[in-house]
């Protein structure tokens, strides 16, 4: 497969250069996310944190207004719109004075094509743009995309961790639906690939993606990875939820280490410094 022609990702209006590791950083506006459900429903407390995580070194801010954990019951439209919207239309001028742009998680056209509209830039879909309508919301915008794998829906993925073999499983559905967004007029130059860790995925599974992510990176595009505080972390350190930072930085390490372009994180700063000592050991 050919490489990517540039080492640029293209945003909407903005251009993000990868010759570094990138932080993403997340905000759940939510009632019922794993890590930050509930601690961000009151608009002042989001934009905040928004703010806190740009001085922190957020490269990308990514917000969700539905959560997507194990057994997490689907949100509707309007709920969705109602959370993400007036967020998106708050920070747009602080995101973009920094440079910063705004991906939205959601697996919607509607949520978006209102979205982009509102200032986001990057369309960050589970579903890798799979439901009726997306690929076009994405198409006729000059937004990115990021397309992640998972098995199944929220609410039954952890019944669909059956694979041949999950590397190579991971690797074919990015490249079909890479291919498909290409075909679709979308930029290999607006396109991040994401195994999906946790969708429909045992721990075995994740360790597996993790330790040969080289071989997803080998199709050609940057790679996105989630680790973040997620039940991989809990089961291989003991910790609850709030207590995963420490695990949760190493493998933000590990998936750079293997060719990670950039990582989605919910501990901004810590994972940011943790990038800073780990390149200047790399002699970058
Ligand atoms: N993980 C979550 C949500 N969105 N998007 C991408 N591209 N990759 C991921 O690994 C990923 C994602 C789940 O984490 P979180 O948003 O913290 O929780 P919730 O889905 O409960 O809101």
């Amino acid at each position: 497969m050919m490489a990517a022609s540039s080492n640029a990702l293209i945003c909407g209006r903005h251009r993000i250069v990868l010759d570094r590791p990138l932080v993403m950083g997340v905000l759940n506006v939510t009632p019922d996310s794993f890590a930050d459900g509930g601690a961000f429903l009151d608009l002042r407390d989001a934009t905040d944190r928004v703010r806190q995580m740009l001085g922190e070194g957020a490269d990308i801010v990514d917000i969700g207004g539905e959560s997507t954990r194990p057994g997490a019951a689907p949100t509707s439209e309007a709920d969705e719109l109602e959370r993400v919207i007036p967020l998106l239309e708050k920070i747009r001028l602080s995101c973009d004075a920094r440079g910063v742009p705004i991906s939205v998680d959601t697996r919607k056209p509607v949520v978006m094509r209102a979205a982009i509209a509102a200032g986001a830039s990057m369309i960050n879909d589970i579903n890798a743009l799979r439901a009726p309508g997306a690929m076009d919301a994405v198409s006729e915008s000059g937004a990115a995309v990021c397309l992640m794998h998972m098995r199944g829906e929220p609410a039954t993925m952890q019944h669909a961790a059956i694979y041949d073999d999950v590397v190579t499983d991971v690797a074919a559905f990015l490249a079909e639906r890479a291919a498909a967004c290409v075909a679709a007029d979308i930029g290999r130059d607006r396109i991040v690939l994401d195994p999906g860790f946790g969708f429909g995925k045992t721990v075995e599974h994740n360790l597996a993606l993790l330790r040969r992510l080289a071989e997803i990176a080998a199709l050609g595009y940057p790679l996105l990875a989630g680790l973040s505080r997620k039940s991989t972390i809990g089961v291989l350190t003991g910790r609850n939820v709030d207590d995963r930072m420490a695990g949760s930085v190493a493998a933000a390490l590990a998936a750079v280490a293997r060719g990670a372009a950039i990582v989605r994180v919910h501990d901004v700063r810590e994972t940011a410094d943790a990038l800073k000592v780990w390149r200047a050991v790399q002699g970058e």
